[in-house]
Formats: structure tokens, C-alpha cells, sequence
């Protein structure tokens, strides 16, 4: 019996948490100053107006609760309220976050936004609830450019052979593969001692992501193949979740809906903020032959777009005006 009754008091005690809740706590791996990071803290002042001071978010900056992979499982335990990542780390789990992942499936910011705020996007936050995740919104991450230390990549050709650090998706270990690249897949936080150490010769990103992690010092050739635009995501746990009530969880999705202004304004600031000090630094923005890059990507949609619900989503995204 002592087995049995721990188990139910930790099962009360659990909700009883979850009805009190004040603070949820939400991870970032990025700096305090970071745009996703920003919005997230006025996704909680709208919160805290919008419960009548009840909740609000704390949020763990600068992978204080771990990297984006171990904050999914934290999340999906229920161990951590929310998590701010980006789509990569959760193509494995959630089979629709690879659509917006796609290599040059976006044709601009705009096309972007506008996917994202529709119908589409919806559904892509909505294939991730069976996974133990609520999708709230996606924030913006621009284009992902590969950014090299030793010679400039200017063609697929230049790309033969090159180490490139990757997120940890096998999507993207496909990607780099097609363009002739050799993948490492590590976590972010690992990147800027791979690249010092010719662990890695090159890694992709923002230029946000570029500048605030200061990969711009080891790696100053910033290649713009823009290759991807898969962007951010804001997952809550579905485990607390389903211990709140419907005014709750209406707040808590309004909030982060709410936010997504903020950050895209946030988010333009940082880009052209970004690319004047990795400039100032000496970085070299390197234009690149993007349609050579572009046609060798069939072999990635051919192997992970096999599902017709998701080649179907990738038809009307082209189809969005
Ligand atoms: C950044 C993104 C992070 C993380 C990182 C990476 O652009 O904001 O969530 O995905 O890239 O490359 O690991």
C-alpha cells in the first residue's frame, strides 16, 4: 500500500501545482537580449494582464535548463511548462514541423509570414499534439546561410566535402549530404569550439544566431546560399496543459499569438543590427550561385516529403500569394 498511496499524493500534488501555477517556466537556449527570448517575457506581461495577475512566464535564457533537445523531452515530461525551439529538433517528433523546414520552399519574409498566420501553420502546430506538445505560434527566424572558416563557398561545387555542423535532424543531415557537404549534427552550444578546433569547417545559421554567438569570429566567410527559413516554435506542454482550464489555456494562446508582432519587430531590428557588427568585425557576405544549391534538393523533398498530407501542404504553400 505505501507504493500506492506515494504514487496518488504525487498524482494530487501534481495537479494541485497545476491549478496553482503563478510562474510556468519557459527555456531558451539564446542570450538574455535574444528576440525570441524578448518575446516570450511580453508573451508573459500580456499573460499576467490577461489572468488578472495570475500567471506569468519565467524564462530560462542561455540553455540554463539545457539544450533544445533535452528541453523537448522536459516538455513533453511535463517537468518544464514550455519550450521556445526551433522546428529542427522536432522534425523526428512531429512529421509536419519538416515542411516549413524545406530547403528553399519560402520565396520571402512575407510568403513566410503569411503561410505561418494561416491555415497551414495551424495544422503544423496542431501534428505536434499527439506528440505531448501544444503548438502555440511560430516566431521568425530568417534564412539560413552557411558560413565557413578557412575559403568562401560561392558554388554547390565549394561545398564538396566541407564539414558543416548541423541541427540534430536527420532532415537536416540530408540536406548538407545533398549539397556534397558532410553533416555533424551537435547542439548549438557545442558549434563555436567545432569550428575553432576544425571539428566542423563551416555551420549554418541566422545572421542573429551568427552574431550573438559569436561563431562570426572563427568563421568569417558568411556564404548567403539562404537555403532554409525554418523557423521558430513555441511548444507548451501538453501534461500541464491539460491541467489548466479552457479560460486558461485561451489566455496562455492568446498571449503567444499576441507576441508574434512584437517579435517580428523585434526580429527585423536584430537582423540588420546583426549584420552591421559581424561587418564591423570583418566578416565577408559572401553572394553565392543560390540556384546551383537550390537544384541539387530534390533528393531531400523525394525522401522526406513521401506522405501526400505533407507533399499536399508544400502544394498550397507554393499556391499562397
Ligand atoms: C538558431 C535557432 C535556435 C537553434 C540554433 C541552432 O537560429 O534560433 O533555436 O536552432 O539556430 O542552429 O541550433
Amino acid at each position: 500500500m505505501p507504493f500506492r498511496s506515494c504514487a496518488l499524493a504525487a498524482l494530487l500534488g501534481a495537479s494541485a501545482v497545476a491549478a496553482q501555477a503563478t510562474e510556468f517556466r519557459s527555456s531558451d537556449i539564446h542570450p538574455d537580449d535574444y528576440p525570441t527570448v524578448l518575446a516570450v517575457r511580453h508573451m508573459s506581461e500580456t499573460l499576467a494582464r490577461s489572468s488578472g495577475g495570475k500567471h506569468s512566464i519565467k524564462v530560462f535564457a542561455k540553455s540554463a535548463l539545457g539544450n533544445e533537445k533535452d528541453t523537448i523531452e522536459q516538455t513533453k515530461l511535463g517537468a518544464l511548462a514550455m519550450t521556445r525551439v526551433n522546428v529542427a529538433p522536432m522534425n523526428n517528433i512531429c512529421p509536419a514541423t519538416m515542411v516549413p523546414t524545406m530547403p528553399f520552399l519560402f520565396r520571402s519574409t512575407e510568403h513566410m509570414r503569411k503561410v505561418l498566420d494561416g491555415a497551414i501553420g495551424e495544422e503544423i502546430l496542431k501534428d505536434c499534439e499527439a506528440q505531448g506538445f501544444i503548438g502555440l505560434a511560430f516566431y521568425d527566424s530568417g534564412a539560413r546561410s552557411i558560413y565557413s572558416v578557412k575559403k568562401p563557398v560561392k558554388t554547390l561545387a565549394d561545398a564538396k566535402g566541407l564539414k558543416v555542423r548541423v541541427q540534430q535532424s536527420d532532415l537536416w543531415v540530408s540536406l548538407l549530404e545533398a549539397m556534397g557537404a558532410n553533416a555533424t549534427p551537435m547542439p548549438f552550444g557545442e558549434v563555436y569550439t567545432a569550428l575553432k578546433t576544425g571539428l566542423v569547417d563551416a555551420a549554418e545559421n541566422n545572421y542573429p544566431s551568427y552574431e550573438s554567438s559569436r561563431h562570426f569570429e572563427v568563421a568569417k566567410y558568411y556564404n548567403k546560399t539562404e537555403h532554409s527559413m525554418a523557423p521558430e516554435i513555441l511548444l507548451f506542454s501538453k501534461k500541464v496543459w491539460d491541467g489548466l482550464s479552457p479560460d486558461e489555456q485561451k489566455q496562455i494562446r492568446a498571449a503567444a499569438k499576441e507576441s508574434v508582432g512584437t517579435m517580428r519587430k523585434l526580429w527585423d531590428e536584430r537582423e540588420a543590427k546583426s549584420l552591421a557588427v559581424v561587418k564591423a568585425a570583418g566578416a565577408q557576405i559572401v553572394e553565392v550561385d543560390k540556384a546551383s544549391f537550390q537544384a541539387a534538393m530534390k533528393p531531400v523533398y523525394d525522401k522526406f516529403l513521401k506522405d501526400p498530407k505533407l507533399q499536399d501542404m508544400v502544394r498550397r504553400i507554393n499556391d499562397v500569394k
